[in-house]
């Protein structure tokens, strides 16, 4: 009896302490949230840029925010990529790795990026810079995890243009132009013409633009000149490069060219006459043609002779006698040849003068 009384006594005095055991822990668990408010928070790291867009050579200053702050200074991570050409950098590719930033308890650290002020003419890219991940904090969610900021080129070629060597009337005239600078994109430069004599007609004369391909530095135009049949002093096709919004004009004088054109037409000769010395009749008077400059080929020159008085026979002027009745005054055309083989060239008319 006395056995079963002790018996009961434990398990009764176990059992209230198992309970109170019980209460002890479910108030500590009703508590813990409580408790966890002040309980260490890993800081989350975002990323921010000083400005959205920047010309190569200027410098980029992005912050990281560790929030909370930590309590002691951590170092985040951040790693550089870049949009660019293949071949060209807008930041140093020894810079674009990954970089340790310290974040002090000010919940705060930055860091420059200085970009490249080359003089490559390239397309405008972009530098991104992201967070990465590291022990000691966690990596703030898209899109606060990375930042991009837009780099523009500030390169331009500078153009100039030259001249083909001397063409003949009726050939292209020749113009070059040349960028100082390899181009990945296409330019196009507006050139202006004009010329010395008259060779050109107003529509090969006319503004036109360019095209200098992308990837290469020159580009060759002709312009067409006209073989006419004037004989005229030779002359010459300027061209000049007006203003464009992709390139800058060569300083003076590579910004204009001029191309001689020479004139392939002979000169119309001119035809003069001179009377010999006197004559007594009976004898033959004498005139000489004359041709300055000198023909290529005989020239046939056209004469009229006539005579005051009556010294020359009709027949002598090639004209029958019975056309004539008044010998008084008599006028003749002749076709004569002024001869080419010679150097200085004439040629006699020779009148017989009779009286009659
Ligand atoms: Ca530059
Ligand atoms: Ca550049
Ligand atoms: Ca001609
Ligand atoms: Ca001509």
């Amino acid at each position: 009896m006395c056995r079963a009384a002790c018996t009961s006594f434990l398990y009764g005095l176990i059992e209230k302490r198992r309970k109170r055991a019980h209460t002890l822990i479910c108030l500590f668990l009703s508590l813990l949230p409580v408790f966890s408010v002040g309980a260490k928070q890993t800081p989350v790291v975002s990323i921010s840029a000083d400005k959205a867009e920047v010309t190569e050579g200027e410098s980029i200053v992005v912050t990281l925010t560790a929030s909370p702050a930590p309590s002691t200074s951590l170092q985040a991570q951040i790693v550089l990529s870049e949009i660019t050409d293949p071949s060209e950098y807008f930041v140093d590719p020894l810079a674009a790795s990954y970089i340790n930033i310290a974040i002090g308890a000010s919940g705060t650290g930055s860091y420059t990026i200085k970009t490249i002020n080359d003089s490559s003419i390239e397309s405008d890219g972009s530098v991104s810079v992201t967070v990465v991940s590291k022990a000691g904090y966690d990596v703030a969610e898209a899109p606060n995890h990375t930042v991009s900021v837009a780099v523009l080129d500030n390169d331009t070629p500078v153009i100039s243009i030259s001249g083909s060597d001397a063409v003949t009337e009726g050939n292209n005239v020749m113009f070059t132009l040349s960028a100082d600078r390899r181009h990945n994109e296409n330019t196009r430069v507006v050139v202006n013409f004009s010329q010395t004599g008259n060779f050109a007609n107003f529509r090969a004369l006319a503004q036109r633009s360019v095209l200098i391909r992308a990837q290469s530095n020159t580009a060759t135009f002709g312009i067409k000149t006209e073989d006419d049949a004037v004989d005229e002093p030779n002359g010459a096709i300027h061209s000049t490069i007006a203003s464009g919004t992709d390139y800058e004009i060569a300083e003076s004088p590579h910004h204009t060219a001029s191309v001689t054109v020479e004139d392939n037409d002979e000169p119309v000769p001119a035809i003069s006459i001179l009377g010999g010395a006197a004559i007594t009749e009976g004898a033959s008077a004498s005139f000489t043609l004359s041709s300055n400059p000198a023909p290529n080929a005989d020239l046939d020159v056209s004469i009229t002779v006539e005579q005051e008085g009556v010294f020359a026979a009709p027949t002598e002027l090639g004209l029958p006698v019975a056309l004539f009745e008044d010998l008084t005054l008599i006028k003749a055309f002749f076709t004569l040849v002024v001869w080419s083989h010679f150097s200085h060239r004439y040629c006699h008319v020779s009148v017989r003068i009779l009286r009659v």
